[in-house]
């Protein structure tokens, strides 16, 4: 049985002051729901909600993670530096991070590595456009950016990594997958890694993000191969954003 898991992605919002309140407000209202719940903040705002949430249930995650270990590559933070903070998680291949600042399957194979060689979970972040979906291109899409992690790290990498299916067309949209939609790509994911490694696919949690909000989620989490969700915009509030993790 997998645990569930939802994390919240922050992006660049908020302001210290209002992430502080957030992390707070979301800590107040875990209850006794044993599902997993990370949230993803900006770099610059990891040490103090790293403080606050010290010591309680809600993990840290950041956005992203340099591609190389350490070195003169200006505006990147490294695994180590992100694992100094206690950060559990790290995103990568963000749609958003793919589409505008150009990060490649290769780069975003090289950044699950690295996040994994300081144990930071890579939450790997994959999904096809509108244009890829009307052409039927969806399962070619994913299977391609598995692929490139498979290659780089081999299939026993996602022994301890999360897999997020967001499909481009339904982030910052508000269009969301049906979870009909959803469970298909979530389905064959899985089956795509069955095929490599029975023992992972059943245990790898797949998270479903995009536009996903407190009124759809528990449709989504009842689909049998969807472990919970990568809330973007929805996890800025932090009613809304419990209502989403006590759906799962
Ligand atoms: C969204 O829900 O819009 C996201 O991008 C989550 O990562």
């Amino acid at each position: 049985m997998r645990q569930s898991l939802v994390i919240g992605n922050w992006k660049m919002n908020g302001t210290r002051a209002s992430v502080e309140l957030l992390a707070q407000g979301i800590m107040a209202g875990l209850g006794d729901n044993t599902a997993g719940i990370a949230v993803c903040a900006p770099y610059v705002y990891l040490p103090s909600i790293g403080e606050i949430i010290n010591g309680s249930r809600l993990a840290l995650g950041a956005q992203n993670v340099a591609d190389k270990a350490s070195g003169a590559y200006t505006g990147e933070v490294s695994a180590a530096m992100l694992a100094e903070f206690g950060c559990q998680y790290a995103l990568v291949g963000h749609s958003e991070r793919r589409s505008y600042y150009g990060d490649t399957d290769a780069s975003v194979a090289a950044r699950f590595c690295q996040a994994q060689s300081q144990n930071i979970i890579p939450v790997l972040c994959i999904g096809e456009t509108l244009e890829q979906r009307e052409q039927e291109q969806t399962f070619a899409v994913v299977d391609g950016q598995l692929d490139a992690v498979i290659e780089l790290a081999g299939i026993a990498a996602f022994n301890n990594a999360v897999i997020a299916y967001e499909p481009v067309w339904a982030i910052g949209t508000g269009k969301t997958a049906s979870d009909e939609q959803a469970q298909e790509v979530h389905q064959h994911i899985r089956q795509y890694i069955a095929a490599k490694d029975q023992t992972i696919a059943e245990k790898i949690q797949i998270l479903y993000g995009g536009s996903a909000k407190p009124d759809n989620a528990k449709g989504l989490f009842a689909m049998p191969d969807i472990d919970g969700g990568l809330i973007g915009g929805a996890s800025l509030d932090a009613e809304s954003f419990l209502k989403i993790y006590h759906s799962v």
